[in-house]
């Protein structure tokens, strides 16, 4: 019998939709990859303040560098909005020329209740507008009391420490309930100052900011500060949930080491509504969402330091802002992003007779948009730059999914997918409009506004997916897909060809300029993708292999600019600078292996010990240009050796990671050479209490981060090739952690 998960005692504290219950025991759902929970999660707290960081032992996944809480991530090459990442079934965009609010970055790991990912095909239910993998998290559900007579109190609160950056923070969750009603407060906070790479690190620009005395390793426009809130109330009756919640976020300042620019205010208000209901025929689940997101960048401390002569140029690092501003006294450069994001989803779960389950659904998304860059002085001068003026990108959209046994070794699901994409933006101006403006301000506005905006594109997405049981010992999963996404509103809008312009709109940290195509059409993704799982019945070892290979339609790359103000001879031929790029449509394949495995090592009065360990290997290539594609992790393997002796766990970890010699010629990308890495880890747990402790790459051994873009965290950035190009950011250094968790 197949049915939707059924709701116990307990009802609503452990629901989820998409898990299936096949008598009484639950079954792998098709397309998602491996799931953490709280305690796996949890164990991670004192570690990562990155929610994004939580999934780097994920086979199939890496992650983009970016600011210390804010990391991208990438599934099979395939990154940022290529993915479909949802919060509590809320699809949050990005606002911010830089990507620098991802949707994972709202939440704080203490808030997560369960984080799952689809590595390699994800059912149509799971999302459309995306051509990659999707990553779900989900906050807590509410609890409630088993009886009338009780009233459920419960909370947990934890702090931690980590040595290399001075990072700290801590984290409060408290909730009570009745047998109907519940009530809930989480809040987090994190802080860290700049961190410092392993030995050996010599930044070549180092100079130190005013007042600051910069250690030789340190890393540049590292340092973060973030403040999480969310409010819950829930209400349960027979059989139905309501749900809402009040989500806040303030970010004073994140620094990004492989930006030009740095967040130096970020706040998100949200407010989720949800309904759950329980009926004869399924499931239905039904939201309504609002997200308002208010985002500020200038320089940060490390950028700043040469700014502030009366000349508003280079010279004197004496970083006081001459005033007022004027044509020829610049400081700073405020960039302002305001985004407001309401949408609608509803998906039944509707038992189709005995052994298969049917999922329909739609959703409605409305995402508004303005970036714009006030007057600083100089350049800058004397208007506002409208870098983005009254984006608007709608999502309608619709799907059906049916799931069932076909057999008593085959399970298969075949989903469609339609989603409607519109996307317009309105006129917009440089700074200066007087005919002559520097970097073809004037013509550039003047040549947007003259087009025709407005795009409207329909995609259909389609999957198959199916499981073979074909022994005790043996499993494997099929899948093929087509998956389309629409470009995003800096791709397709964003529109001046000066470099100093250009080098602000850049959601890859490789330095780069880039410009809008509002002539980009979507991506169509077809992959296919098989799942070997080996293992004996009781699961003492296992050996799972995932190859995957997938060909992109219109890849949305760049290619270097042709005509414009930044488009010059030395532009197109560089190979040893950074340079200015135009959005194109080209065609793309990825392909490459997951390979993961775990085996018990043996019980003995010493303990239990284990090993697991991942391999990930993915090449990335633009079949119309022949080159590589950017930001493709090399070749890395992870072995973890576990020790559980009581209420004692620890690991050692090995990390291995091979050179990354691949590179993207267009964008002039920085190869890292190999590294290797060791981690040590341990946990004590009580009752009511976890401690944990430990130490990041034990040998303070120095390396460079395969995709952490270009390093551009010290000195001044606005001027493309101002800074030194070819140098990589480098990875942290020794770092020892500690962290408790107390509930109660
Ligand atoms: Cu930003």
């Amino acid at each position: 019998m197949l049915c939707s998960a059924t709701w116990g005692a307990q009802a609503f504290a452990q629901t989820t939709l998409n898990e299936v219950v096949v008598n009484g025991q639950r079954i792998q759902e098709l397309g998602a990859g491996e799931q953490l929970d709280r305690a796996a999660i949890s164990a991670q707290q004192a570690i990562t303040r990155d929610t994004a960081n939580l999934l780097r032992d994920v086979p199939g996944v890496s992650l983009y560098g970016a600011g210390g809480v804010s990391s991208l991530p990438a599934i099979h090459g395939l990154a940022d909005d290529r993915l479909r990442i949802s919060v509590d079934g809320m699809d949050f965009v990005a606002s911010c020329p830089n990507h620098m609010n991802p949707p994972l970055s709202y939440l704080d790991p203490s808030h997560v209740a369960k984080i799952k990912v689809y590595a390699g095909i994800a059912p149509v239910s799971v999302g459309g507008d995306s051509i990659g993998g999707a990553i779900v998290a989900e906050t807590a559900p509410p609890e409630f009391a088993r009886s009338s007579e009780q009233v459920l109190t419960k909370g947990e609160a934890g702090v931690f420490v980590r040595s290399n950056n001075n990072a700290q923070g801590g984290n409060l969750a408290v909730s009570v309930a009745s047998e109907s009603t519940s009530l809930s407060y989480s809040g987090a906070f994190a802080k860290a100052d700049n961190y410092r790479a392993g030995s050996n690190f010599k930044s070549s620009t180092a100079t130190g900011r005013v007042g600051h005395t910069v250690f030789l390793d340190e890393v540049a426009s590292t340092a973060y500060e973030s403040k999480t809130h969310t409010l819950g109330f829930a209400m349960r009756g027979e059989g139905h949930l309501l749900e809402a919640k009040l989500g806040y976020q303030n970010v004073p300042y994140q620094l990004y080491p492989n930006q030009r620019m740095d967040m130096l205010d970020n706040e998100q208000q949200r407010l989720n509504l949800r309904y759950l209901g329980q009926f004869a025929w399924g499931q239905l689940d039904a939201r309504a969402y609002q997200e308002k997101v208010d985002h500020f960048m200038d320089f940060g401390a490390d950028k700043r330091m040469w700014y502030g002569t009366a000349s508003g140029g280079s010279g004197v690092a004496n970083g006081n802002p001459c005033t007022p501003i004027s044509a020829t006294c610049a400081y700073g450069m405020p960039m302002y992003t305001a985004s407001r994001t309401s949408g609608v989803n509803v998906k039944a779960d509707i038992d189709w007779g005995d052994d298969e389950l049917l999922r329909l659904g739609a959703l409605y998304q409305s995402y508004a948009l303005n970036d714009w860059w006030p007057p600083s002085g100089s350049g800058m001068w004397p208007g506002t730059f409208d870098n983005i003026k009254d984006g608007q990108r709608d999502r309608l959209g619709i799907f059906g999914e049916w799931e069932g046994r076909l057999s008593s070794q085959w399970t298969g699901l075949l989903g469609a997918r339609y989603e409607r994409v519109l996307s317009n933006a309105g006129n917009v101006q440089g700074y200066n409009t007087a005919v002559g403006a520097m970097g073809n301000q004037v013509v550039d506005a003047t040549a947007f506004n003259s087009q025709d905006r407005a795009r409207r594109d329909h995609n259909v997405d389609l999957t198959a997916l199916a499981r073979h049981s074909a022994s005790a010992t043996l499993d494997m999963e099929l899948g093929l897909a087509r998956k389309v996404r629409s470009p995003n509103l800096y791709e397709r809008y964003t529109w001046s060809t000066w470099s100093m312009a250009a080098v602000m709109n850049n959601f890859v940290g490789d330095g780069n300029g880039y410009i809008g195509n509002p002539d980009l059409k979507p991506e169509k993704a077809y992959t296919a993708s098989v799942t070997l799982d080996w293992h004996d019945a009781e699961r003492t070892w296992g050996l799972k292999a995932t190859p995957y290979y997938t060909y992109v339609v219109d890849y949305i790359d760049a290619v270097r600019c042709s005509s414009g103000s930044a488009c010059t001879v030395a532009n197109s031929s560089t190979s040893n600078q950074f340079v200015t790029l135009r959005y194109a449509n080209q065609n793309a394949r990825l392909y490459g292996l997951d390979l993961s495995g775990h085996m018990d090592l043996g019980h003995s009065a010493y303990g239990v010990w284990g090993l697991k360990g991942v391999l990930n290997y993915t090449k990335g290539e633009n079949q119309s240009t022949g080159g590589n594609l950017y930001n493709i992790m090399p070749l890395n393997v992870k072995l973890t050796l576990s020790h559980q002796y009581d209420a004692w766990a620890s690991s050692l970890e090995v990390v291995g990671v091979q050179k990354k010699s691949d590179v993207s010629a267009v964008r002039n990308e920085i190869a890292t050479g190999g590294y290797g890495l060791l981690n040590l880890r341990s946990s004590y747990s009580w009752r009511r209490m976890r401690l944990d402790v430990g130490v990041e790459n034990l040998f303070n051994k120095f390396y460079y981060l395969p995709l952490g873009g270009a390093y551009t965290g010290q000195g001044t950035t606005m001027s493309i090739n101002g800074i030194p190009w070819g140098i990589a950011v480098p990875g942290m250094g020794r770092s020892l952690y500690a962290g408790v968790t107390v509930t109660f």
